[in-house]
């Protein structure tokens, strides 16, 4: 059984104990524990290429609930030619082995370039999630500056850690795991290119940076966070040169220059070259890529009702709302912004190349339990200066692109549609109860939900973490199974019996729970697959069949896109879907009741976000009922 998340001290070889927060972790001198995070990420294993029959059989299985017989034995028949003694399919595999034994890890460098950096839709909801904070209790703009100030000091307390190496190790099923994206998320920025983008980090470089960039009102500063002696700006201080950025862009500005980064990445590659040929512009635009990350005071969001609220501010982490609300308050290409609305929504947008959600959702559980402790620190008397403005000339081109950009990020935030739902019910306790893995349990009543509303079932994505090995990314877990299918048909079937029904639970359950184990365990199918084409690639063969095939578009086209994000503190993590006509469902379990945000787009009449999430809390219902109304066999 996998999912205990204990951390230790990096370099320490025993878990401590559960999940520590994070500032209780004594910190060590810097030159005391270098090295720490080396020694640990040697220590970690390699990611394994999986035999190549294994995963032509298990392709096989993942395609029957979801294609047609005709197609299934069309891919059969490709997949035997594929794999045949010495052919082509032995060569990649060797290939790939090849590749495996010479890189730290076969797959991530390649799954960063498909995934992200080649990948041409927007980042804003095409890619970058969002994070919603629990509501903080302040609704002026005093409060506004003060729980900012806080949330700056808290990520700078955080990244102390990262720079000591003294980051508590975190752990699945008792394995420890790679912990090198934590080192890549901040003073790291993506930049557009005409064909594909690329990801620079100054963290590493010889002056680390020592400033953020605060957006408000459009306008963009360069705020220093450190004293000359190198300790961390206090709360205090944070609150002055922030109501002295305030002061200083009291008028929303004109021309909105950040909303540029909401465009499709070739529009915006072209556009890049064009803003940074002026010399001011360069410099403003260097300033922002090279800060240890981007905070977003930002201006009123439309008034909604109370239960509204959460997915209301989800919109504002995920897009800003359009031109007309914050969508311009940010500059989508920076791997971290913080965003603190005027009315207690605080949250973040994160760009999604450099890490998974998990490191930044542990950063952000930091924060938070940062910004609630009492503040003790003394201030220096000594004066700080004014944050430097960024400027930018705006050239009638330039002038258009922001017109283009802003007419298509309000086509795109006028099609999401975002509904967060809080499931109060139960959470991981019910499915615990029943001996049954909590997120198995989820995921089949997706499943449920998506049947009941769509008469069928889908190609269904959940991310399975593979950081396990050193340099690991995410695999493939595909949540329909054989299993899944016949829970789905039988769950209303009148005809079936209780005991049949829970049965079909069971056994969907117990499926998910097993491709789970395999995807976390390298031995999943899609990444090995996606791995097999792109070698023919490199070696400039002819890519084979099999990935010509229908039935391998049908099962990339994910119309349902899941993902578990837990955090310690009561956040809602959010994506938009991966297709036109599907879902984006991410949820956060928590012990009693779970966080869910679901998406779709309007456009697509087929999905509804919202019916979604009704249908989702009735499938929920529906199966803790028949497991309490059904007696079940003690094991
Ligand atoms: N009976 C009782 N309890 C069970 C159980 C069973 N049969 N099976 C599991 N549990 C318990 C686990 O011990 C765990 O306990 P905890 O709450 O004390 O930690 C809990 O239930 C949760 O386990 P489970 O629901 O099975 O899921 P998991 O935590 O192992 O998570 C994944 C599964 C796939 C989400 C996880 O492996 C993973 O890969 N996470 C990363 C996903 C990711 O990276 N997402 C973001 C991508 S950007
Ligand atoms: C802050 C939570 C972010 C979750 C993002 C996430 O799950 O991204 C997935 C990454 C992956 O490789 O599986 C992609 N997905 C959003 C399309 C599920």
């Amino acid at each position: 059984m996998w999912g205990i998340c204990r951390r230790t001290v990096v370099g320490m070889s025993k878990p401590c104990g559960f999940v520590k927060p994070c500032h209780l972790v004594k910190p060590v001198s810097a030159s005391r524990v270098a090295g720490r995070y080396l020694t640990h990420q040697k220590g970690l294993p390699s990611l394994p290429v999986p035999p190549l029959q294994q995963t032509c059989e298990r392709y096989i299985t993942a395609l029957e609930p979801i294609v047609e017989v005709d197609e299934l034995k069309h891919t059969k028949e490709l997949l035997d030619e594929f794999k045949k003694a010495g052919g082509i399919g032995d060569r990649l595999q060797s290939g790939l082995e090849k590749r495996a034994s010479n890189t730290d890890n076969w797959l991530s460098e390649w799954w960063v370039q498909i995934a992200y950096l080649e990948y041409r839709l927007p980042v804003v909801v095409h890619s970058s999630p969002g994070l919603v904070l629990p509501r903080m209790k302040f609704s002026d703009k005093q409060g506004q500056i003060r729980f900012a100030a806080k949330l700056i000091a808290g990520v700078l307390d955080f990244k102390t850690m990262i720079d000591n190496e003294t980051l508590p190790v975190e752990y699945l099923g008792g394995k420890p795991l790679c912990m090198n994206q934590y080192y890549e998320v901040l003073s790291s920025c993506r930049i557009p290119g005409l064909k594909r983008d690329s990801v620079v980090n100054h963290a590493k470089s010889s002056h680390p940076p020592k400033h953020i960039t605060v957006v408000h009102n459009f306008q963009f500063f360069v705020l220093d966070v450190y004293n000359n002696d190198g300790t961390p700006l206090t709360v205090d201080q944070l609150c002055v040169q922030l109501e002295k950025i305030c002061s200083l862009s009291l008028e929303t500005c004109m021309e909105p220059v950040g909303i540029l980064t909401t465009q499709h990445r070739d529009a915006w590659g072209k556009a890049y070259l064009n803003l940074i040929n002026d010399k001011t512009n360069k410099e403003s635009i260097s300033a922002i890529q090279r800060s240890i990350f981007t905070l977003c005071l930002d201006g009123a969001m439309p008034q909604v009702s109370d239960e509204m609220y959460h997915s209301c501010a989800a919109t504002q982490m995920l897009h800003g709302g359009g031109s007309r609300w914050n969508s311009g308050n940010r500059w989508f290409d920076k791997t971290l912004q913080f965003i603190v609305g005027e009315n207690g929504a605080c949250g973040a947008n994160y760009e999604h190349a450099p890490a998974e959600g998990p490191p930044i959702v542990a950063l952000i559980d930091h924060v938070v339990e940062y910004t609630r402790k009492l503040e003790t620190v003394q201030s220096p008397k000594v004066p700080l200066p004014v944050p430097q403005k960024l400027h930018f000339n705006i050239t009638p081109e330039i002038k258009t692109d922001i017109e283009e950009a802003k007419r298509n990020m309000n086509i795109l935030a006028e099609d999401l549609d975002m509904r967060v739902m809080v499931f109060g019910h139960f959470g991981k306790n019910v499915p615990k109860l029943h001996n049954m893995s909590p997120d198995a349990f989820i995921q089949m009543a997706l499943q449920l939900a998506y049947y009941r509303m769509h008469q069928r079932c889908c190609s269904t994505y959940e991310s399975a973490s593979l950081r396990m090995y050193r340099r690991g990314r995410t695999d493939t877990i595909r949540s329909v199974s054989n299993a899944s299918a016949f829970f789905v048909k039988t769950f209303d079937d009148p005809s079936k019996q209780n005991t049949e029904k829970v049965g079909a639970m069971e056994k969907a359950v117990k499926a998910h729970r097993a491709y789970t184990n395999m995807a976390v365990t390298g031995q999943a199918i899609d990444r090995h697959l996606l791995g097999l084409k792109l070698q023919a690639i490199e070696e400039k063969l002819p890519v084979p069949d099999i990935f010509k095939d229908t039935a391998y578009s049908k099962a990339l086209h994910y119309q349902l896109s899941t993902s578990q994000v837990p955090s310690k503190t009561d956040c809602v993590m959010c994506f938009g879907p991966v297709v036109p006509n599907g879902y984006g469902v991410c949820y956060n379990p928590m012990d009693d009741h779970i966080n869910f945000a679901l998406s779709s787009f309007n456009t697509c009449k087929e999905t509804s976000a919202g019916l979604l999430a009704q249908a989702v809390t009735d499938a929920l219902l529906d199966m803790r009922r028949l497991l309490e109304q059904t007696p079940r066999a003690k094991l």
